[in-house]
């Protein structure tokens, strides 16, 4: 019979789902290079398979998001491909980005563009992104925007904050039943002085606009250094506006590292604001946790399985927090009984509980090395040198 810690440690663990980035399956790499992995994924097939792998071992992880245009390119026989591969590897289609990035035509913004052909040409791609959302049962559509100027005095701020509020209330229009617009923001990258959609308020108020069902996206890499991120949550949780996450750690900038790999405590902080809201409101917040890193360094399916099993400790340990107890000294103002509530959380060791709940549902104890005992990562690796070594030598 499971003690009290354990039981909230399998509540937790019960509810939570990690979706996989589709992306993160293939060669990528800084903008200074790439150092290519002759296992990587080199096409769509291959990340089901990698994506199934990672699910077969965690037990957690049924989605993975697509990208439009890295993934679909082919548009009605993408969708039969990707229906097909879902069943075949028996992981669904998660959330559908769009890229109104890549195109030469957006080297001025998309829907923020001064020119009303290239604005137009987002909207009918971000259309096109509904369509294929609703074809594939996809429920969320996360927009990324790289819109923003690099030089002083060089774009309208406020009319390029309208075009995105007309942008995106248009793109709402054309959702269907339960599918919902996920607005994400990145205050820096790929433009340096400015970035249309830059913090949460901008995400927040523009989501507003937008309709009822856009929701806000705090990809964590998206801060600045020091920017308390589960301040942020907290609003958005109290505001009902959070719809979802993209996981990964920074030390800098967007840098794609594992999630908790630099601050463990930041991730244990925002899934405890979740937690205590859930706690004191009695709600469940419908929340998407997706992962959004690209591995350049770390072999790319073990940088997966640490990932999934970072997130579960740390989502652990926030579920640990004995609320009772701290609405109590936050109310006598007990700074430092407060405070120890939390390290006490974060402090426990929960590998040995998470270790029972996945013996008890029929997964290896420790994916990671049950990774490596497959042999799964040799036989993509045998099985995809030769694509793989056409892109490595045309990079050399
Ligand atoms: C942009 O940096 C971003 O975080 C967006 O979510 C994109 O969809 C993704 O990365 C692409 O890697
Ligand atoms: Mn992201």
């Amino acid at each position: 019979m499971p003690d009290e810690k354990e039981r909230r440690v399998w509540n937790a663990l019960n509810s939570f789902r990690i979706e996989l980035p589709s992306w993160g399956f293939a060669n990528t790499g800084t903008r200074f290079g790439k150092f290519l992995q002759p296992g990587a994924a080199t096409c769509v097939q291959d990340k089901f398979a990698d994506a199934a792998q990672v699910h077969h071992l965690t037990g957690v992880c049924p989605t993975i998001a697509l990208h439009v245009l890295w993934d679909l390119q082919n548009g009605e026989s993408s969708v039969a491909e990707i229906l097909s591969l879902a069943t075949t590897y028996g992981v669904r289609p998660g959330s559908i980005n769009p890229n109104t990035f890549q195109d030469q035509e957006y080297k001025y913004g998309s829907l923020g563009n001064p020119d009303q052909a290239v604005r137009n040409r987002a909207l009918d791609h971000l259309a096109d992104s509904v369509q294929i959302a609703k074809r594939l049962e996809s429920r969320d559509i996360s927009l990324w925007f790289a819109d923003g100027s690099n030089y002083p005095g060089t774009a309208n701020i406020r009319q390029r904050k309208q075009w995105l509020a007309e942008g995106l209330r248009a793109t709402h229009q054309k959702l269907k039943d339960k599918q919902r617009l996920l607005v994400e923001y990145k205050p820096f990258e790929p433009c340096f002085y400015h970035t249309d959609i830059a913090d949460w308020g901008m995400s927040l108020l523009l989501a507003r606009a937008a309709g009822e069902r856009a929701k806000v996206l705090v990809d964590t890499g998206h801060h600045y250094a020091g920017q308390n991120i589960e301040q942020i949550v907290a609003w958005l949780l109290s505001e009902n506006m959070l719809g979802g996450f993209h996981f990964n750690d920074r030390r800098y900038a967007d840098d794609d590292l594992t999630i908790g790999s630099i601050d463990p405590y930041q991730v244990f902080r925002i899934f405890h604001e979740i937690a205590f809201f859930e706690f004191e409101t009695g709600e469940e917040p419908d929340i998407a946790y997706m992962i959004d890193q690209s591995h350049n360094i770390k072999g790319k399916m073990e940088a997966m399985v640490q990932t999934v099993m970072t997130a579960q400790e740390l989502f652990a340990k926030a579920a640990l927090v004995d609320h009772e107890f701290l609405q109590k000294a936050q109310s006598k103002a007990d700074v430092i009984n407060a405070e120890e509530c939390l390290r006490d959380a974060f402090a426990t060791d929960v590998r040995p509980i998470i270790e029972a709940w996945r013996k008890s549902n029929g997964l290896p104890v420790n994916p990671l090395q049950a990774l490596h005992e497959s042999g799964y990562v040799s036989q993509i690796s045998r099985d995809r040198a030769e694509k793989n070594s056409a892109a490595i030598s045309s990079y050399a």
